[in-house]
């Protein structure tokens, strides 16, 4: 039997649901996942062999072994079987059964055992646990000669060790000439972070400046460590350990290359537990955690809609493992071209290029960690507050005049539906020339003064490629600075785009950023608008150009050398300012974009924070931007894959992010729309955004997505406050926003692989349905008593599983036991909300006791004056502490619910620093005590008494 049906397993899936279906109509579907056992398999010299046992079953069936590969490219020839790029085949024995086959042309690849036995009707399946095997134990050229380097020289000055390491005898050039002689230096940072760098001793390579990636500043004085960085002379490898010899990062692997440096290639690994339990490396769709035996990050930015496991719109060398409770993280500072795979016990970088620059840091809190990794890369920015409204978009449709896109907006208010920004895609802009309106938006600025006379805002989107319109000025004025992207030969780089033929500017060149200010500025005077959106920033080109393309394939898109690094971008041989190639900077297009955009909006509104959303991003961007996580598909799956992509992202220090809600590309469904709203709402970044080419996905167009909208948006913006001061916090400490169930016990390993639930903060556990026709959902609660949002009553007490009911227009929301939650009566827009009134619910924990806090400030400076205040139940007593209070909150507090509370009677009088409040009212239910009629000024410290 052979099916070629592609490379999926959607597709092997959807021939089974069809198979059994059409051809057994009395079948049975067993899934049996110990049908294949024992899958091992070694990897040598581009051969791959390996044996696995299919168990036995009583009666007399056929076995069908299904193999997969992962990409396009591998090509095995086998003296067992055949394996080409489909799965074929079949094999009609039990028992032991072996395979091996010579893999070319690149060594790491993937193959994946699926077993499918039928007989009687009845249809075993087994996916070996859905497992991919990853084959990556050494280079695809034999390391045998790559024997590393031997310190040569120590020297220890000012706490800095620097090691001088010369090659051992000719090296092995695996792809390109071995460099010679190399210094380590090994900086300790801070108590929980060091540096270990290795550069060419005598010539320059690639590196980045820390003007455009940051590096961080050691500390002056560094007391305890909480490491300690050792090594081996020969050959040299280095290991991090934590005081308690707990092993954290070693080079050492037993036989793999100590280290290779090439010109071009670089290689290193180090030792992971069994399972280890990795998160981070990124862009990526993926589950949250990552696979330790069969991931392969690659980092090479591109222009590609949301595809499993393949590299996307942002680089992200960075990965934290969570390890008995506690968590470390690795950052690699380099922007080149790298594949890093996750093999069983190993994680092994191959990077292309410049030098290797880690940082380890020990944590041991997430939060720690994420504190330490900002430390480095920067603390992410400080949203405007109306960036946490509802943002609406779309590409093409209606929205290709004022009048269409006025009339979206007038729908959704007529609806009564949340909205705080209208964005404008690409069609507002004349033949797609940017910084232009087309003239179906004449009178789009006067209706910006319009949105923004309803405390509503406005981004439009910018994009990179700049046309070669004679005349038209921001080419102009770039050719006069030269700016521009140049071969060589210094001629003017030419791609495609939107607007056709485009050039791209040298974000280096000294003179790019006067050059994007001055366009933006100019901007402004025909749409004020309130922040811009930097599309297609990898740098996407419609066109491939001819580049350099190095020995050593990395694995972009999925498709090793077939997918070359030129595909659909700048070409690799482009040089810019001051002479580095792109080749070297190609990861670093869409963040210096960022930076430079950034610093236009800065520049703009002095003392104004700025709202820049980027598609591409590296190390840092989040210190100037926020970021969406481009173009996702109306599919189920793609719904999921935004809770791993957002969580993911907060380790990248880019707590502000969202994913298209409702689908960008396909047509979406009421019902999955309708669960989108639901869960977008929760989203930092919370923008509805579609396609060109598809229907309309308006909340309003359907009634049950209108009715899930108003219902979840609703919870949005009564915690408008909590969440503005989850923004603020991770400014300061780069802590996550949406934390993953793990973050409140790193110890509790049932949620290492949670990644469908979240919580925002520590407070508010958001458990969204992520399966159609699902009217119940199963959560987990982490340890502790967990509130039901719309009741106040206690859903759990104890950690586990519980499933609860999820009807079309319900999205569970729990409220944590011992928190505190500042919040406000909510309005249509952000601004109207914080005039409102503020009430605090109170959800009290096991002892009777919570407690939480609320920023103010005036939402938009940079520096402003701020009020910090800090809230206290224990007993019947609320204390609100004032630690700052610099900006006047106007608003009172009106009402306090204490959730959780076990008194049977209600208290008959209510006490505001010791005085009798008359006009309060008291009512209790379900244990919600609600405290009504208070009146209370948050400029001061006071004491509220219940009794
Ligand atoms: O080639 O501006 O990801 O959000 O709507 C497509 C049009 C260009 C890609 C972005 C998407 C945007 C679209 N853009």
């Amino acid at each position: 039997m052979t099916i070629c049906c592609g490379r999926s397993k959607t597709c092997l899936l959807i021939f089974l649901v069809l198979g059994y279906l059409c051809g057994q109509s009395r079948g049975q579907y067993v899934d049996d996942p110990s049908a294949i056992q024992n899958v091992t398999y070694t990897y040598d010299n581009n051969v791959l062999s390996g044996s696995m046992m299919i168990k036995s079953y009583p009666n007399n069936m056929n076995a069908y072994i299904y193999y997969e590969t992962y990409d396009g490219v591998w090509n095995m020839t086998g003296t067992t079987i055949t394996v080409h790029w489909q799965w074929e085949n079949s094999e009609n024995t039990y028992g032991n059964w072996s395979f091996s086959g010579a893999i070319s042309p690149y060594g790491i690849s993937k193959f994946y055992v699926y077993l499918v036995l039928v007989e009687s009707g009845v249809t075993y399946t087994d996916d070996n646990n859905g497992q991919y095997y990853v084959v990556a134990n050494g280079a695809p050229r034999s390391t045998a000669n790559c024997t590393g380097y031997d310190v040569v020289r120590t020297s220890v000055s000012n706490g800095i060790t620097s090691l001088d390491l010369a090659l051992n005898g000719n090296g092995c050039a695996l792809y390109s000439p071995d460099v010679k002689y190399l210094t380590v230096s090994i900086t300790p940072y801070s108590a929980d972070l060091v540096r270990i760098k290795i550069t060419d001793t005598a010539n320059k390579r690639w590196q980045l400046p820390a003007n455009v990636v940051s590096e961080g500043t050691p500390s002056k004085s560094i007391k305890t460590k909480s490491y300690s960085v050792s090594y081996t002379n020969s050959p040299f490898t280095f290991k991090v350990s934590r005081p308690s010899g707990e092993v954290l990062f070693d080079t050492n692997v037993s036989g793999l290359p100590s280290l290779i440096y090439e010109d071009e290639y670089l290689e290193i690994s180090s030792i992971l537990p069994e399972n280890a339990n990795i998160y981070g490396l990124g862009d990526m769709a993926d589950s949250f955690r990552r696979s330790p035996d069969t991931t392969l990050q690659t980092l090479w930015n591109i222009d590609q809609a949301t595809t499993r496991k393949n590299n996307a719109y942002g680089s992200h060398p960075v990965y934290y493992e969570l390890r008995d409770g506690m968590v470390h993280g690795v950052f690699l500072r380099n922007s080149n071209g790298m594949d890093i795979a996750l093999v069983p016990g190993q994680i092994t970088y191959r990077v292309i290029g410049g030098v290797l620059d880690f940082y380890v840091f020990t944590g041991p809190t997430p939060a720690a960690a994420l504190d330490q990794y900002t430390s480095i890369i920067g603390k992410p920015a400080f949203v405007p507050l109306w960036t946490l409204g509802f943002h609406q978009c779309r590409y093409g449709g209606t929205w290709v005049s004022t009048q269409g896109i006025k009339d979206t907006v007038d729908s959704l208010q007529q609806a009564g539906l949340y909205l705080d920004t209208v964005w404008a895609d690409i069609n507002y802009m004349n033949a797609y020339d940017d910084f232009t309106l087309g003239s179906s938006f004449w009178d789009w600025n006067a209706y910006v003064s319009t949105l923004h006379k309803e405390n509503l805002h406005h981004v439009p989107i910018v994009d990179p490629g700049i046309p070669i319109v004679n005349g038209y000025r921001p080419y102009q004025d770039g050719l006069s600075s030269d700016i521009f992207l140049k071969w060589p030969n210094g001629t003017l780089f030419f791609g495609q785009v939107w607007p056709g033929i485009t050039v791209w500017a040298d974000w280096f060149h000294p003179q790019s950023g006067n050059w994007w200010t001055k366009q933006i500025m100019k901007f402004h005077q025909i749409d004020s608008f309130d922040g811009l959106w930097i599309d297609m920033n990898e740098a996407s080109n419609f066109v491939t150009p001819t580049g350099y393309e190095p020995a050593y394939k990395i694995n972009n898109n999925g498709a090793w050398g077939i997918t070359g690094l030129n595909t659909r971008t700048l070409s690799t041989n482009l040089t810019h300012y001051s002479g580095v190639t792109e080749y070297n900077v190609h990861n670093l297009f869409g963040h210096y974009e960022a930076i430079h955009t950034h610093n236009a909006l800065s520049a703009l509104n002095p003392g104004k924070r700025t709202f820049v959303l980027s598609r591409s991003s590296f190390a840092g961007t989040g210190s100037v931007s926020q970021k969406w996580n481009g173009d996702n598909s109306a599919t189920w799956d793609d719904l999921y894959l935004s809770i791993p992509q957002i969580m993911s992202n907060q380790l990248f220090g880019i707590p502000m992010v969202g994913s298209d809600i409702c689908g960008f590309n396909g047509e979406t469904t009421e019902e999955l729309c309708n669960r989108w709203a639901q869960l977008g709402a929760f989203y930092p970044f919370s923008r509805h955004h579609h396609a060109t080419g598809n229907a309309d996905s308006f909340f309003f167009l359907w009634e049950s997505v209108t009715q899930s909208a108003l219902k979840a948006y609703t919870i949005r913006y009564t915690v408008l406050p909590y969440l503005y001061g989850l923004m603020q916090q991770a400014s300061q400490t780069g802590n996550a926003v949406v934390q993953p169930l793990w973050w409140h016990n790193p110890s509790d390993t049932n949620a290492y692989g949670i990644d469908t639930q979240f919580t925002l903060g520590n407070g508010l556990l958001v458990t969204p349905v992520l399966t159609e026709g699902a009217t119940s959902v199963t959560g987990y609660f982490p340890d502790g008593i967990w509130y039901d949002w719309y009741t106040g009553s206690a859903e759990s007490t104890s950690a586990g599983y519980k499933t609860l009911d999820a009807n079309l227009t319900h999205i569970n929301v729990h409220v944590k036991g011992g928190v505190i939650l500042p919040a406000q009566y909510p309005s249509k827009t952000t601004y109207n909300t914080t005039q409102n009134p503020y009430f605090l619910i109170a959800a009290l924990d096991n002892n009777g006791k919570s407690s939480g806090s609320l920023y103010v400030d005036d939402g938009v400076s940079v520096n402003s004056n701020y009020s910090q205040l800090s809230f206290e139940v224990s007993g019947s007593t609320l204390t609100i502490a004032v630690s700052r209070n610099e900006f006047h909150i106007a608003p009172k507090l009106s009402s306090v619910q204490v959730w959780g509370y076990t008194s049977i009677s209600p208290p008959n009088a209510i006490y505001l620093n010791g005085r009798r409040v008359n006009g309060a009212q008291v009512t209790l239910s379900q244990q919600v005590l609600n405290i009504t009629g208070l009146n209370v000024d948050l400029n001061n410290k006071s004491v509220l008494h219940w009794k």
